[in-house]
């Protein structure tokens, strides 16, 4: 902690679909597990509200009961706001409010409508970290009303994210993500093998990696959560002589030593992927990244050098680019995420969010 800089106070609340280190909650869990872990290195303080079950190595976790919330890309754009009885998501926010003066900042990771109705509420200001693209009529509207009455609260992981959202106030603040480098190791030469992580879930498209691999006659290895069994089960049906193997959801350590020997990692997304740490995680490795053009990864990978940016849903695109993989040099994929991925610089982007907050509130 510079002497410049005081140690805040903050307390996290995360998402409501999972406990913590279950990979229900995607993305957003490995970005909270990162930030939170950062910001303590900077010599803030923290609490974080999670999920009955969460566990998550020595984080400082109050762990609140209560039934999960839906998950939001399950639900249609105009499916009316639910909230399921005894709500985890509302007794976390109630525990928030209780608490709120021992904090300087609340932090808020859910992608839920409740949060950002509560702001106005609260004493203590909010930050609200946008962990997906826009999903839902509710959501949106009442996000526009925040970054309006709250200009500077909203943050988002891309522009590309952001820009799916109707017109929001600025300004808005675009963190991108970071990883612990330290855990990814550098692979120079893998196997003849492909990846796919991520939630096993439609909007991922595990099905166009599948025909990738089948493609290019690769074994294709699928680690992840498993989200939607039903949706699995029709693939598994679909591609019956696939060499697909799902390993299941690894942590960190285990995963990349799967992924390190792998020839590339396989990105399909049907929908505007916030993100993608998976994409970083990979580089980390060396690991070249293929990708639909869209979202997040679109502005990860540097095509051609990183990896690979390729017509959205085209699966002949994927075979191209998996069939000209040796045009990449697996370094410049580990340079990248050394340079532009780091904690530190993940650590340093969310402490300036944060001050910007504060300073405006006076
Ligand atoms: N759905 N309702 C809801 N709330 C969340 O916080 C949420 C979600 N779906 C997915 C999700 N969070 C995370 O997996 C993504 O933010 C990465």
């Amino acid at each position: 902690m510079s002497a410049f800089k005081k140690a805040l106070k903050l307390l996290f609340v995360s998402t409501p679909v999972g406990p913590l280190g279950t990979g229900l909650g995607g993305g957003v869990e490995l970005s909270l597990y990162n930030i939170a872990k950062q910001l303590i290195r900077q010599g803030h303080q923290l609490q974080i509200l999670a999920p009955q079950g969460s566990t998550w190595d020595d984080l400082p976790i109050a762990e609140i009961s209560g039934n999960l919330q839906v998950i939001a890309q399950s639900q249609e754009r105009n499916t009316p706001v639910n909230m399921p009885e005894n709500p985890l998501l509302g007794n976390m926010w109630e525990y928030a409010r209780q608490v709120q003066s021992e904090y300087d900042l609340i932090v808020n990771l859910a992608y839920d409508w409740l949060p950002f109705y509560l702001t106005p509420f609260f004493q203590t200001p909010i930050a609200h970290f946008v962990s997906m693209g826009s999903l839902s009529d509710a959501l949106d509207f009442i996000i526009q009303q925040v970054a309006k009455q709250f200009p500077g609260t909203i943050g988002f992981y891309t522009p590309s994210q952001a820009a799916t959202f109707p017109e929001l106030t600025p300004p808005l603040y675009h963190l991108s993500s970071g990883i612990d480098l330290s855990l990814y190791e550098f692979c120079p030469q893998p196997k003849e093998q492909l990846v796919w992580l991520g939630r096993i879930s439609p909007e991922k498209a595990l099905e166009d990696a599948i025909a990738t691999a089948q493609k290019t006659n690769l074994p294709l290895y699928i680690l992840g959560k498993m989200q939607d069994e039903a949706y699995w089960e029709k693939i598994r049906q679909d591609y019956p002589n696939a060499r697909a193997e799902y390993l299941g959801f690894l942590p960190t350590t285990e995963m990349q030593k799967v992924v390190r020997e792998c020839k590339a990692l396989l990105m399909t997304p049907r929908w505007v992927e916030a993100f993608g740490n998976v994409a970083i995680e990979a580089l980390a490795c060396g690991v070249p990244v293929i990708s639909y053009a869209r979202g997040g990864p679109a502005e990860i990978i540097r095509d051609g050098q990183t990896g690979f940016l390729v017509e959205p849903d085209s699966v002949q695109g994927l075979v191209d680019a998996v069939l000209s993989l040796d045009k990449i040099n697996r370094y410049t994929c580990r340079q990248q995420a050394e340079t532009e991925f780091s904690l530190e610089a993940l650590g340093l982007r969310f402490e300036e969010w944060f001050l910007k907050i504060l300073d405006t509130r006076g």
